[in-house]
């Protein structure tokens, strides 16, 4: 199974870590195609050589190939919105782990798509368990 990770970059990298715990969850289940969103190491102004046009190119192409994108979206970021839109249009099946905050709340097109299964959560543990809920559903659900 292909797995696409959608976090934050240009968003903020504020939850970086919790990405790549999450990331290292997935991995039970599938190739997850965007581990670099996970890495400690890439800061919200970093580039690795590539023109925006290229990583677009390349990013949607990785969705295109996913069966499943799981999405962390409590750090707004506009590249993730993006890619669950495309991956809804797409009829991708799409998980978003959020983690309500003081002063935040999750936007309205991702909180009230109902293409999306949204959940809320508050520890690393209980988002590897949604995690586990929603493959297990996948994996019995008509293709
Ligand atoms: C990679 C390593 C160092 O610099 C880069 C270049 N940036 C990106 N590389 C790969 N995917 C990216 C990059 N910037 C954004 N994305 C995609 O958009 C990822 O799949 C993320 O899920 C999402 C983040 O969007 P922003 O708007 O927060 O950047």
């Amino acid at each position: 199974m292909n797995i696409y990770f959608a976090g934050s970059i240009r968003g903020g990298r504020g939850d970086a870590a919790v990405y790549a715990q999450l990331i290292d969850h997935l991995r039970a289940y599938g190739d997850v195609l965007t581990e670099h969103v996970g890495s400690p190491a890439l800061t919200a102004l970093d580039d690795d050589g590539l023109p925006d046009d290229a990583l677009h190119e390349q990013d949607v192409a990785w969705l295109l190939e996913s069966d499943v994108l799981v999405a962390e979206v409590s750090t707004p970021s506009l590249g993730v919105g993006y890619e669950i839109g495309r991956a809804v249009e797409r009829g991708i099946k799409v998980l978003c782990l959020y983690r309500p905050q003081d002063g935040r709340r999750l936007s309205a097109m991702i909180g009230g798509c109902p293409d999306v299964t949204n959940v809320t959560y508050q520890s690393i543990e209980e988002a590897k368990a949604t995690i586990d809920q929603f493959f297990r559903n996948v994996m019995f659900s008509e293709p």
